[in-house]
């Protein structure tokens, strides 16, 4: 008889608790078990003499240290990651048979890493890139990967090319410059060389490069994979992640100065929300599309460079991610989970997206070079919830101890076991789907048009978010020396919108583009971020206040800050405490030194009646950062001569009172992210 797994949303956290160790107030010991009795000296022939080759303590601890290391991701190498938890809204039973997809009681432990896609694993965060967002669902029928990016398309339709595009953006090979950017020649000569990448190049130069956080960021499946029913019906589906607290991006110019403030920009903010029990929460979503209408669209719906407009195919909302929990150790979690589309579970199958197709190759073998053999399934974090048996034996550090002599198949030796499961016992059985034609190294016609959408993106996109996009090529064509690629994208992006790329040539010193312009007309309200979901939630103020500061109103305003969940740091000029009237004290938690205006969502500045000169400047360059990001600015007292010298009262965001009405009046304006219509040069 077979197990039976129970799985609940725990089994993941009681499998894992088995490795964890704590190895405070203990003694040290060797790996081996043995009471060290001394760690800070080498064993030597004399107080001044040589080192021993006895010293196996030394030996010991400087074998392994030499050997931390294990190569890093070649792209999505920078990631971070939670634990969590997956509970659906309704049964999807008419579509999949897949049993977490079943039952709305059934509550499935996840795992899931974010990731930059172009930088080294020592990267900054806070760069222009596509974003990784890769779930592990421990299901009772096996690990499920659900491996996404936060953008709905690619930049190529066949895996083949993969290789050239990453080679292209990643650092140039002569001199490993530049880091974690495409702002450099190679790339865009693959972009100009291969015009496929069109649609994914426009999104990496919108505002969706730029997260403000893990918790603000959509996530796609990208490809079109099936459900199947337990009656064998297949549907079409896309995969849709939607942050409960909106899509929410930085400004390029607060980007670059985090990526020097702070590097850990995102990976910090996931890891203080989920300490602080913020628990990051994310809808799931499906587009479904009956397998009759495969080609009812004026797009291939296998063409993964191609969206679905959501328009035309509607998000169904079906169930609910929540991050709640920190890994203990980040090298034996979030660098070692390793994930593959090809993890599916029976009622979760692929279609012949050809770089889906690539893609079922390629993540297996990474994890081969990467984890250092074939037993990377038995790594904690990688290791199903339910039980696994096969005949695969040894290999690199293999911790399964399988007994008995019989490691081949069919045998009478166990009873011929461990048997394959028929499809009702279930055994995965790949959708049979009808497949003809001649062997070619060829693409279907259905597969050529690369501007259409992207003109339905630019079209949908508000001035803002235009005149974002255009600096956006500006910046990264401007650092491309050779100019026949600057003039070669130009024209490219002319054949999306010729205004698009007139602006960006002018900047970029090239000819207006002679392409023609696509006449798509049509655009799709979702792609744009001003209608996102709008929170004031778990938003981070800088509170700028000296001594002298009025105790009383300011204690009231932070108390409203707190109930609406608005957090705060207090900024002052020396670490300790600032003491208000009534003696109202503060705990300093930054300085001007240790911190920036663009590590903070909005400002509150107050003052107190011991500002000095230099107080007053560093304050004012916070004011000025913020309100030059769009961000809210609230002020009381001593704060609001900083709005008026600056000539900021009355700006959009730009909000000043005491009591009860400006709390109001300030959560508001916090809850808009970013107050676009002011006049910022
Ligand atoms: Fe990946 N990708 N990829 N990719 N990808 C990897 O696998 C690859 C693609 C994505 O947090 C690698 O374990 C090929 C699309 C994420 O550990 C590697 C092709 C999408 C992550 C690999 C693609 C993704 C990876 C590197 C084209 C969105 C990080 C390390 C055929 C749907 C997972 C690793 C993590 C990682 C190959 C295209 C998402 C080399 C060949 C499209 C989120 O196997």
């Amino acid at each position: 008889m077979s197990e039976t797994p129970k799985i609940n949303e725990n089994s993941k956290q009681e499998q894992l608790e088995q490795f964890r160790v704590d190895d405070a107030n203990q003694k040290m010991t060797t790996n081996q078990g043995l009471k060290v009795s001394e760690d800070e000296l080498s064993l030597t022939a004399g107080e001044r003499g040589p080192t021993l080759m006895e010293d196996f303590h030394f030996r010991e601890k400087m074998t392994h240290f030499d050997h931390e290391r294990i190569p890093e991701r070649v792209v999505h190498a920078r990631g971070s990651g939670a634990h969590g938890v997956f509970e659906l809204y309704e049964s999807m039973k008419p579509y999949t048979k897949a049993k977490f997809l079943q039952d709305p009681n059934v509550k499935t432990p996840v795992f899931v890493r974010f990731s930059t896609v172009v930088g080294f694993r020592g990267s900054s965060d806070i760069v222009r890139d596509v974003r990784g967002f890769a779930t592990k669902f421990y299901t009772e029928e096996g690990n499920y990967d659900l491996v996404a990016n936060n953008m709905p398309v690619f930049f190529i339709q066949d895996g083949i090319k993969f290789p050239d595009i990453v080679h292209a953006i990643k650092p140039e090979p002569h001199n490993e410059i530049p880091q974690a950017t495409g702002a450099h020649d190679t790339f865009w000569d693959f972009v100009a060389n291969n015009q496929e990448s069109a649609h994914q190049v426009m999104w990496l130069m919108s505002d969706r490069a730029i997260p403000k956080s893990y918790r603000t960021m959509q996530g796609f499946g990208i490809h079109t994979f099936r459900f199947v029913n337990d009656q064998g019906k297949a549907h079409f589906v896309k995969f849709h992640w939607i942050p409960k607290l909106g899509v929410h991006s930085l400004v390029w110019d607060e980007a670059q100065k985090i990526a020097g403030k702070n590097p850990d920009f995102n990976r910090q903010d996931l890891f203080d929300a989920i300490e602080m029990g913020n628990f990051p929460e994310y809808e799931f979503g499906v587009q479904i599309i009956e397998e009759k209408d495969e080609f009812s669209f004026d797009f291939d719906i296998l063409d993964p460079t191609k969206l679905w407009p959501e328009e035309d195919v509607p998000v169904k909302i079906i169930g609910k991610l929540t991050l709640n929990r920190n890994v203990d150790n980040f090298f034996a979690e979030t660098e070692q989970v390793a994930f593959h589309p090809g993890h599916v579970v029976p009622g979760i199958d692929f279609t012949n997206d050809p770089l889906l197709q690539g893609r079922l190759f390629s993540y297996t073998d990474t994890q081969l070079i990467r984890l250092g053999g074939p037993n990377f399934h038995e790594i904690p974090i990688n290791k199903p919830v339910c039980p696994f048996h096969n005949n695969q034996r040894d290999g690199y550090h293999r911790q399964t101890i399988n007994k008995g002599p019989v490691a081949y198949h069919n045998n009478s030796l166990a009873a011929n076991t461990p048997s394959p499961a028929s499809e009702s016992e279930g055994g995965f059985v790949h959708y049979q789907e009808k497949v003809e034609g001649k062997i070619v190294r060829s693409r279907s016609d259905s597969f050529n048009d690369h501007f259409s959408q992207v003109k339905l993106f630019w079209n949908s996109m508000s001035p803002t978010e235009k005149n974002h996009i255009i600096s956006a090529f500006s910046y990264e064509l401007g650092h491309v020396k050779n100019m026949a690629i600057r003039q070669h994208v130009v024209d490219m992006y002319g054949n999306v919108d010729s205004a698009l790329a007139t602006e960006v040539a002018k900047n970029i010193g090239v000819n207006p583009p002679t392409t023609e312009e696509s006449n798509v007309t049509k655009s799709s309200p979702v792609l744009s971020q001003e209608n996102t979901f709008m929170s004031h939630e778990t938003r981070k103020v800088g509170v700028i206040l000296q001594n002298g500061f009025q105790g009383e109103e300011v204690k009231e305003v932070l108390q409203g800050l707190n109930v609406s969940k608005i957090m705060y740091e207090t900024i002052s000029d020396k670490q300790g405490v600032v003491t208000g009237t009534n003696n109202v004290e503060l705990k300093v938690d930054e300085t001007f030194t240790t911190t920036g205006a663009v590590l903070y969502d909005a400002i509150y500045i107050i003052g107190g009646s011991e500002v000095d000169e230099a107080f007053y400047k560093n304050a004012e360059h916070f004011v000025n950062e913020a309100f030059k990001h769009y961000k809210p600015i609230g002020a009381s007292h001593d704060g609001v001569k900083w709005l008026e010298e600056s000539n900021l009262i009355g700006s959009p965001g730009v909000v000043d009172g005491s009591g009860q009405k400006f709390i109001k009046q300030f959560i508001e304006a916090i809850g808009a992210h970013r107050h676009w219509d002011r006049n910022v040069i």
